[in-house]
């Protein structure tokens, strides 16, 4: 059993969380609406590609937030590997409207899956971003499209839009859940 497992689950510590996701998906436009949430309080940026937050309400209150934005060009697509290996949670970040691009999520999502790095029992929560624009896919219906098999990782859709917040109030709470559900040893659904 490694180490986080043997954490005490409710203490109040800061969890990593990166944030994958297509160049375009979205990341930096997320990372910007967090930032002005007022259910959240960032506390000053410790990396040009990290912020961190403490939540203020809800069911994460007092719980800490690494949020890194690691970027999804292709070029650095290759640096994931890096990032995740010590992470709590994924978050991969998709673009509705762009379904020229779902099959190329699909690879990136399926690559990401086969890393070796990637601890097993991490949650991913993929966020179906930019679900004010008209042509946006629902989330279902990106879930239906990508049909991926996460394997032994707990796994969530949300739809969200980052430029009015919609859909992120709750992102902390939810990504703590999946977290400490994962720790638990919940199947996912
Ligand atoms: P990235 O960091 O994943 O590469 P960005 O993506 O955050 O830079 O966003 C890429 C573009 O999508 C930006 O537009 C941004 O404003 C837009 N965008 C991000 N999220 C949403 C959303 O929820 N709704 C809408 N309508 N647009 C969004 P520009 O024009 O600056 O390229």
């Amino acid at each position: 059993m490694g180490g986080k497992l043997s954490l005490p689950l409710f203490e109040s510590s800061t969890h990593q969380v990166v944030m994958l996701g297509l160049d375009n998906a979205g990341k930096s436009t997320i990372i910007y609406r967090l930032k002005l949430n007022q259910f959240v309080q960032p506390t000053p940026t410790i990396g040009f590609n990290c912020e961190k937050f403490r939540l203020t309400s809800g069911l994460a209150r007092g719980q800490g937030f690494s949020l890194w934005d690691v970027g999804g060009q292709e070029k650095l697509r290759p640096l994931w590997r890096s990032y995740i290996r010590h992470t709590d949670a994924v978050l991969f970040v998709v673009d509705s409207t762009d379904v020229e691009r779902f099959e190329e999520v699909l690879v990136e999502v399926q690559n990401l899956l086969r890393l070796p790095e990637l601890p097993k029992n991490v949650p991913i929560l993929l966020l179906a971003n930019k679900q004010d624009l008209p042509l946006a896919k629902t989330k279902d219906e990106i879930e239906q499209s990508l049909c991926i098999d996460f394997d032994s990782h707990l796994t969530m859709v949300l739809g969200c839009c980052a430029v009015t917040g919609e859909g992120l109030d709750d992102i902390f709470s939810i990504l703590y859940s999946l977290i400490l559900d994962s720790r638990r040893g919940l199947k996912k659904r």
